[in-house]
């Protein structure tokens, strides 16, 4: 157990010392970037080993694992960014030379570790002591005359809602009219590449090799696992020869990001779930093919001492990633609330969007919790070609949790578990085999990844992937400016709340059959 030294303190504090002590196992062994690898691929499968139980069942596992994982998410030091890590943008418009001087004086002043450009940026990464005041250095660089921006690196979550009873029918693509858009573009091409950034993606079938640490929660001490072989599975509604392009992990740094939560596969099956095919439930673009690129982190991959955890940087990188590869599509169901604002996210979207990538982002679930402002929203939406994504129920109407504000663009499903029949349900993981963080210790063992059921989920998360579908159906119809496919699903909505553009809906709701005829019409 790594929490031994904490012995003395209080039982809520000695959960928040365990994560601690993960997060700096991760980094005490060598630097992060070059960290030896926190886990091994044993095997790469190519024959399905997936179940498909079939079963259709909310999620209300999850609230319980949300609080988990919200408990731990506060007990990285009980601060919104990881330690020991400041992301630097210096000035593009200054001379090199001068900006190599710049850098030498700032990594001496500060005593860094390191000072340096990780891939897909354009930015940098200041590595100092974890006991470093990182906000502090923050904004001392933000003083420089040759520093564009610097701070913190702030933690990025899933936008997830849990939610509680069993409902059985996909209202979600009746309210938006999808059988009747599908008459106009049957699932998108799969010439389309959509990625989804988020805990990963059920794409494929494998053996990983993880450590299990052990870890206190709630009072409970739970046991070490140690070397544990872990089994992973396409989901098996989602998977087709040929589906899944340029998968990468910016959590564990390699080209495996597979799903250690059930997130990423949920937000992946809304975009593209296979449809006509006799199984499970429908997805939106169901033709096209998926880019999965994890950059956010779960419990387990917390338990399993990942590297990386889901902060700006890695969003960022993540961001441009998705565009160098193909993506014409990019599905951002995260964001965080608290801290400065993201402009290494900000920067990252324009240039996905330069690249001619559209991108479409959850507006944020926290209307109930003092509507704070959404940093990634924020950035998104006064860039043409990035669209903010709120959430609406079964009735149409604004979802309670879906945050109202100005930078609120456009409203989908995202479900509404206070007023009946209100989930969305995609297939991902059945919990009962990966959520065993969440029973006695007795009772906790390794999870397995390659179990599947028909998961309600609620919350702007779900909402965003029917937006990220739509604009794969444009793309396929040949509308690839990521600009035009803003105006066209803005244009084409069906207003809500107050007439004309509201902060609860932006435009309205999205509405594929019109916005797909409209633009069939005016070519
Ligand atoms: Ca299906
Ligand atoms: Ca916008
Ligand atoms: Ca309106």
């Amino acid at each position: 157990m790594k929490h031994v030294r904490s012995s003395s303190l209080t039982v809520a504090a000695a959960s928040l010392a365990l994560a601690a002590a993960l997060l700096a196992s991760g980094r005490a062994q060598s630097p992060p970037d070059a960290a030896s690898p926190a886990r091994t691929v044993v095997e790469v499968a190519g024959q399905s080993s997936a179940v498909d139980t079939g079963r259709l069942e909310d999620a209300a596992p999850s609230d319980a694992r949300w609080a988990t994982r919200a408990d731990r998410s506060v007990a990285f030091r009980d601060l919104p960014y990881v330690p020991g890590k400041v992301i630097v943008k210096f000035r593009e418009d200054i001379e090199a030379p001068a900006v190599e001087i710049g850098r030498r004086e700032v990594a001496h002043a500060f005593r860094a570790h390191r000072l340096t450009r990780p891939s897909y940026a354009d930015f940098d990464l200041l590595y100092v002591d974890d006991s470093a005041d990182v906000e502090a250095i923050a904004r001392r660089l933000a003083g420089r005359a040759d520093v564009e921006y610097a701070q913190a690196a702030y933690k990025v979550r899933p936008y997830f809602r849990p939610n509680d009873p069993f409902f059985s029918r996909q209202w979600n693509l009746q309210l938006i009219g999808m059988e009747q858009a599908w008459d106009i573009n049957e699932g998108g091409d799969e010439s389309v590449v959509v990625a989804v950034l988020d805990t990963g993606v059920a794409y494929q079938n494998t053996t990983v090799e993880f450590y299990a640490d052990g870890f206190t929660d709630g009072g409970l001490t739970y046991p070490p696992l140690g070397r544990i072989l872990v089994p992973f599975a396409a989901a098996p509604d989602l998977a087709a020869a040929g589906r899944f392009v340029s998968p990468r992990d910016f959590i564990y740094d390699d080209a495996s990001p597979v799903d250690t939560d059930g997130h990423g596969t949920h937000v992946a099956s809304t975009v593209g779930e296979l449809a006509n095919n006799g199984v499970g439930v429908a997805g939106i673009a169901f033709k096209t093919r998926i880019m999965p690129v994890k950059c956010i982190s779960g419990a387990w991959d917390d338990i399993f001492g990942s590297p990386f955890v889901g902060t700006d940087d890695v969003v960022a990188r993540a961001i441009r990633y998705a565009a160098d590869n193909g993506a014409k599509v990019i599905n951002l169901s995260l964001g965080r609330n608290g801290g400065p604002p993201a402009p290494a996210i900000g920067d990252a979207m324009r240039y996905a969007v330069s690249r001619g990538a559209f991108l479409a982002v959850a507006a944020g679930n926290d209307y109930e919790n003092g509507n704070p402002v959404e940093r990634l929203a924020e950035q998104a939406a006064p860039i043409n070609g990035a669209i903010v994504v709120s959430a609406v129920g079964p009735d149409g109407a604004r979802a309670y949790y879906s945050s109202v504000q100005s930078y609120v663009e456009i409203a989908a499903p995202g479900g509404n578990r206070r007023i009946g029949d209100g989930f969305v349900y995609q297939q991902t993981y059945d919990p009962r085999f990966t959520d065993l963080f969440l029973l006695p210790p007795s009772q906790y063992g390794p999870p397995r990844f390659d179990t599947f059921a028909y998961m309600g989920y609620t919350g702007t998360s779900m909402a965003t992937p029917h937006v990220a579908g739509l604009a794969a159906l444009l793309v396929s119809q040949g509308i690839t400016n990521p600009a035009a496919i803003e105006a066209a699903i803005k244009r084409f909505a069906v207003d809500k709340g107050t007439t004309g553009r509201d902060d609860e809906y932006g435009d309205g709701l999205i509405a594929p059959r019109a916005t797909l005829r409209g633009l069939g019409l005016a070519r």
